[in-house]
């Protein structure tokens, strides 16, 4: 039986475990990025594990989320970054480089190799052939250490592509038909991989947009060949001596296949308030709106920047809209300025902003109250765009603009398509990317930590019997949003625990913060696939912080429990779905025999005290995740020796 491009990948890196599904493997991981929103943690966590210099063949340090600088907060992380990365091998792409995801592909991703970030849309590098997995900072702090990066082994999704887009259909429409076919809780478990003669047709960027957005389906990773489309992409970034060619065995077996026909295909929107909520834009015709924002890591790309471009040009953006543009990268952002699809967006009226993560993640252009945002983003979490009761749809930048010109929701296909010429060179200009000190001038490098930077909380180790308060009951779907939200007033303290914690859950409870606090935490009960979205680990760093020990599901996403596994956080399972129901927020809770049965058991009993109800709950951790629990956590753990 052949091997899928995955599997190839994966016995080229494993380290240990079997390639049997649902078991634990351990990975060699060749490249690692960060984020600045996660890279404080991150860099925190690999100073604390002591090591001199990164064991990577190539980690970098992106700053592009908080770059809205209102204090001396996110100013104070970039330069704690940088010199981290200085003294400790790593390179540092400076705020105004670009997005981490663009600027990886552009520069840094490689077939056939291994990647992990601490984002959960590390992912698109995918798009390139590269196996690559948004990860928690702790993982990746590890793996810069050279340590192994732990998943179960997913199984197979294959999605066939077979024909063409119809002109003014995007990539990001294919995205939205996998969303809709398979939901955001579909690609659980699995390797999203895509196969077939529609391959061809798609650009890198184009495939790209496809994998970035596979972290909405709640897979492992997505992944496309790396073929001549390929070859050609990293020709044009004067790379072309990274390629080679990545393809599945002709016998590879998917676990599931489904068929896609990108002839058939038809301009699509996510409607509120979850990806996989899709519709047809020509359902959603004629619908009123305010805002259009173009850009994000999934539609930021110089093809994408030129389609806007050639659609505004010689009109004007319709006096109801306000509508951003945030490319992708300089390297994006320097060759629409040089051939003049800049100023022909600015003709247009857009609003550019500078390139990075911007409004995707709440850094400014918040709709107005109860506004109907259109965004060629990957997430419409309720409130992720800072206003609470606005609207976010997220369509393909073709819609975005046939949207914006005509102040309605407008299906792009009724226009004439622009033309695009991609150019065969890229404009190739790293002198935003910093190379680190060398080994011997590392010991005259300080790292600089402003006051911002407050110390991590450490994890304990369980207790023998658990006698607490179930603080929270929330239900399906919970969104690391919701955990922990981001935007503008939350994000600058993203390397302050303390302060973050006056956030947790805010979206779902206004009263959780405090309410933890009062009874030195507890438990929370979840429902369906609980921690989806961002691999932000201050969704159970600060959970921790409040005292939370056990999080009890019907289901847990795969970088969320990890996550909460890392800062010894026991996730669980209810062995019945239903008993979710028998449970109240606000009753006393017992679990007897917590510790022993971390140590070796695979069910427990929760008791609750107030009402009498009992329920079974699974314990699905391996034999190492059971010793990180044990040890209060990973960075513990990694300390006293465990691998
Ligand atoms: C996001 O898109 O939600 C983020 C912000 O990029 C996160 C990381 C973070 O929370 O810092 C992600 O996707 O992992
Ligand atoms: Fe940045 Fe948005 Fe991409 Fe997250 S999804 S990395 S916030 S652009």
């Amino acid at each position: 039986m052949g091997y899928t491009i995955s599997q190839k990948i994966i016995k080229s890196h494993l380290i240990t475990g079997d390639m049997t599904p649902g078991c634990e493997i351990g990975l060699k991981i060749d490249r690692t990025l960060t984020q600045d929103a996660t890279g404080t943690m991150a860099y925190l966590q690999f100073e604390a594990m002591g090591i001199d210099r990164v064991k990577t063949e190539l980690s970098v340090a992106y700053i592009d989320h908080n770059t809205l600088q209102s204090g001396f907060e996110n100013a104070d992380d970039h330069r704690y970054i940088q010199t981290v990365a200085k003294k400790h091998g790593i390179f540092f792409s400076r705020p105004g480089n670009g997005i981490c995801h663009q600027v990886n592909l552009e520069r840094f991703d490689v077939p056939g190799k291994t990647l992990i970030g601490s984002d959960s849309h590390t992912p698109t590098a995918g798009g390139l052939g590269m196996l690559a997995f948004g990860a928690g900072g702790l993982d990746v702090a590890v793996a810069m250490g050279g340590g192994a990066y732990y998943i179960t082994m997913p199984k197979m999704l294959g999605v066939k592509l077979v024909g063409s887009l119809a002109p003014n259909v995007s990539a990001k429409d294919v995205i939205l038909e996998v969303l809709r076919k398979l939901t955001v809780k579909g690609g659980v478990g699995y390797i999203v991989e895509y196969f077939g003669d529609g391959v061809k047709s798609l650009s890198v960027p184009q495939r790209a947009t496809i994998t970035n957005m596979g972290a909405e389906l709640g897979a492992t990773t997505s992944i496309f060949p790396a073929d001549d489309v390929t070859r050609a992409f990293l020709a044009a970034q004067g790379r072309e001596n990274d390629f080679s060619p990545v393809f599945p065995d002709s016998d590879a077996v998917y676990d599931k296949t489904i068929q896609i026909d990108l002839s058939s295909l038809q301009p699509l929107a996510a409607c509120p308030h979850s990806p996989d909520n899709v519709k047809s834009i020509s359902e959603l015709a004629g619908m009123k709106i305010s805002q259009v924002c173009v850009g994000s890591c999934t539609n930021s790309s110089l093809s994408d920047m030129l389609t806007v471009a050639a659609m505004l040009k010689g009109k004007t953006v319709h006096p109801d809209v306000s509508l951003s543009i945030s490319p992708g990268s300089k390297q994006v952002y320097e060759m629409m300025a040089r051939c003049g699809a800049l100023a022909d967006i600015i003709a247009a009226g857009a609003r550019v902003l500078e390139c990075a993560c911007g409004p995707c993640i709440g850094m400014g252009f918040s709709p107005k109250s109860a506004g109907i945002s259109l965004r060629t983003f990957n997430r419409n979490f309720e409130g992720r765009s800072g206003t609470k009761d606005a609207n976010v749809y997220l369509v393909s930048p073709e819609t975005a603009i046939a949207s914006a010109l005509a102040g309605v929701i407008t299906d792009p296909t009724t226009l004439e398509a622009p033309t695009i010429n991609l150019p065969e060179k890229f404009i190739i200009n790293d002198n935003l990317i910093d190379a680190p000190a060398t080994e011997k001038d590392a010991d005259g490098v300080t790292v600089e930590r402003g006051p911002n930077i407050k110390p991590i909380p450490s994890g304990s180790v369980p207790a023998k019997d658990l006698s607490c308060k179930l603080v929270l009951k929330v239900g399906d779907n919970i969104t690391t949003d919701h955990i922990m939200p981001a935007g503008a007033k939350i994000l600058p303290y993203r390397s302050n625990v303390p302060k973050l914690s006056e956030f947790c859950f805010t979206v779902c409870d206004p009263g959780f913060p405090e309410r933890a606090k009062a009874t030195g935490g507890g438990i929370i009960i979840g429902g369906q696939n609980y921690g989806q979205g961002s691999s932000r680990e201050h969704a159970a760093l600060v959970p921790l912080y409040l005292g939370i020990k056990c999080v009890v599901a019907k289901s847990f996403a795969r970088i969320h429990a990890a996550n909460l596994i890392n800062f010894g956080i026991l996730p669980l399972t209810f062995e019945n779905e239903s008993d979710y129901d028998k449970f109240t927020e606000g009753d006393d809770i017992m679990i007897d025999g917590l510790y022993d049965a971390v140590k070796s058991a695979d069910k427990l009993t929760l008791t609750d005290k107030t009402n009498g109800a009992v329920a079974t709950l699974n314990i699905t951790l391996t034999e190492r995740q059971r010793n990180i629990i044990l040890a209060g956590g990973l960075l513990a753990y990694t300390k006293n020796g465990g691998k």
